[in-house]
């Protein structure tokens, strides 16, 4: 029988009521010993008021309820005791301590998801999924997950998984029981069978641009010259003066990001130093840093002085983020006389094809064009929130090995290759595909995974 654990349920700090959780063989008698008593009487998914009390002292320090789920009807599969306290960190941290002291452990990270896992509660990519709605920083994101969570996922790799075994069935017993080769008909029905599933897994794995999106949201640098408005522009983006914004120019020198959300996508905004060569040694970190982080980000947006002519510095700008996604934002249009505008955007296009918006971060003109701008070149279809999205690279990854093992299988089968070779690239993508639901997964693989989920979960 494993080790019984106990881990905070809630997160740490003052709160109404903290829980602790208990799950493993000894969770009852151990919570029992919490309350001083020799037999609490809790009901199976009935939850009671009882008295916890200190373990060397005897005296009671909190009243909490308690919920006892009985095994196998519990997330873990395991017996369940759910602590309800008063959420204050001095006496939960007692009461797990009081749980340890009579011989549960600490839970590791996603160990009782893990636990769930390993008796067959749920499988992998429900598990992960649970892990994707606790982290959900928008309420798509938290969708997508629910539906993973209730098996949505599983359920599309059904049929896949299903027609795939079909045609490996086919061909091993064509390996054991026929001595000539697959006859020529139903080596052509395997094929397009094959073919078909390469067609429905790409299909799925498309999806992952815009699960990705809408799960992981944008990376998206402002860049530009110094006093060009860049910690002006980031704080009318956010509605608030979280960046220091002076007329000085080489303001800003540490790197301020931020997120906030557009159509249902998470973007996570970060300001920079103005680039220039500069002699400052801090001012040149700050340089260095933001020449980085460009290079990481999804998008950037380069921003331009429109009151002021274009200078050295910001064509060596425009020039270093060709290669690069990204926007061209004109500001300070506030400053430029009226008619003048078209010229200016005129002069800042000539040559190059990015797209380019006029905004006044003052005034917050063109603000919002702006935002609908970075997201919209990245979501053709995130708006469609009626089909399941592939979220997590783990999976996709799993999908792109399946359906590349599957196509050379096909290419195999064309070039008349022996079914045993045909049959390893389709045991892989079998397997492939048995990893994102876990069937196939090894010991390191789920431990590497588990260990992204929180405490407690
Ligand atoms: N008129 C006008 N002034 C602006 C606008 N945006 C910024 N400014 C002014 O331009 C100056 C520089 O703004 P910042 O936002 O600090 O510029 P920055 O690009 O972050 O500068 P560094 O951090 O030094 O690289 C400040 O005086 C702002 O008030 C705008 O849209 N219109
Ligand atoms: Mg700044």
């Amino acid at each position: 029988m494993l080790q019984t654990i106990v881990a905070l349920a809630t997160p740490l700090g003052r709160s109404g009521i903290g829980v602790v959780r208990l799950s493993g063989g000894e969770s009852l008698s151990y919570t029992t010993r919490l309350c001083g008593e020799k037999d609490l009487n809790l009901e199976p998914r009935h939850a009671s008021l009882k008295s916890i009390v200190d373990l060397e002292k005897g005296e009671v320090i909190d009243e909490a309820i308690m919920t006892y789920f009985k095994a196998p009807h519990s997330f873990t599969g395991e017996d369940i005791v759910e602590i309800s306290c008063h959420g204050s960190p001095v006496l939960l941290r007692l009461v797990i301590d009081s749980c340890l002291k009579l011989g549960a452990r600490m839970a590791e990270p996603g160990e009782f998801s893990l636990r769930a896992l390993a008796n067959g509660q749920m499988n992998l990519a429900e598990a992960e999924a649970i892990r994707d709605l606790i982290d959900a920083q928008t309420a798509a994101s938290a969708r997508q997950a629910v539906r993973q969570m209730r098996g949505e996922f599983s359920n599309t790799l059904h049929p896949v998984k299903d027609g795939l075994l079909d045609a490996i069935v086919v061909l091993e017993s064509a390996l054991e029981f026929v001595e000539d080769d697959l006859p020529e008909v139903q080596a052509a029905g395997i094929r397009q069978k094959l073919a078909a599933i390469a067609d429905d897994i790409g299909r799925i794995a498309a999806t992952f641009k815009a699960g990705r999106l809408i799960r992981d949201g944008l990376r998206v640098t402002l860049v530009g010259r110094p006093n060009v408005g860049k910690s002006s522009l980031f704080n009318a983006f956010l509605g608030s003066d979280r960046a220091i914004v002076t007329e000085i120019p080489g303001t800003t020198r540490d790197q301020i990001h931020e997120r906030f959300v557009v159509n249902d996508i998470p973007v996570s905004l970060m300001d920079t130093a103005g680039l220039r060569d500069t002699e400052d040694l801090v001012e040149s970190i700050g340089v260095e840093r933001s020449r980085m982080a460009m290079a990481d980000s999804d998008l950037v947006v380069v921003l331009i002085d429109g009151s002021e002519e274009l200078t050295a510095e910001d064509l060596e700008i425009l020039n270093s983020v060709e290669a690069l996604p990204h926007i061209i934002a004109v500001n300070k249009i506030d400053k430029i006389e009226h008619g003048k505008l078209s010229a200016i955007i005129g002069s800042v296009n000539e040559g190059r094809s990015a797209e380019i918006v006029a905004v006044s971060a003052k005034l917050g003109t063109g603000i919002e064009s702006l935002k609908n701008g970075i997201v919209t070149r990245f979501s053709p279809d995130t708006a469609a929130g009626s089909g399941f999205l592939v979220t997590d690279a783990r999976h996709h990854d799993l999908l792109v090995r399946a359906k590349a093992e599957i196509e050379s299988s096909i290419a195999l089968l064309d070039q008349k290759t022996s079914e045993e070779i045909v049959l390893i690239g389709l045991h892989n993508a079998l397997r492939y595909l048995g990893q994102i639901t876990g069937e196939t997964t090894t010991e390191d693989m789920l431990t590497k995974i588990f260990s992204t989920f929180c405490i407690g979960k």
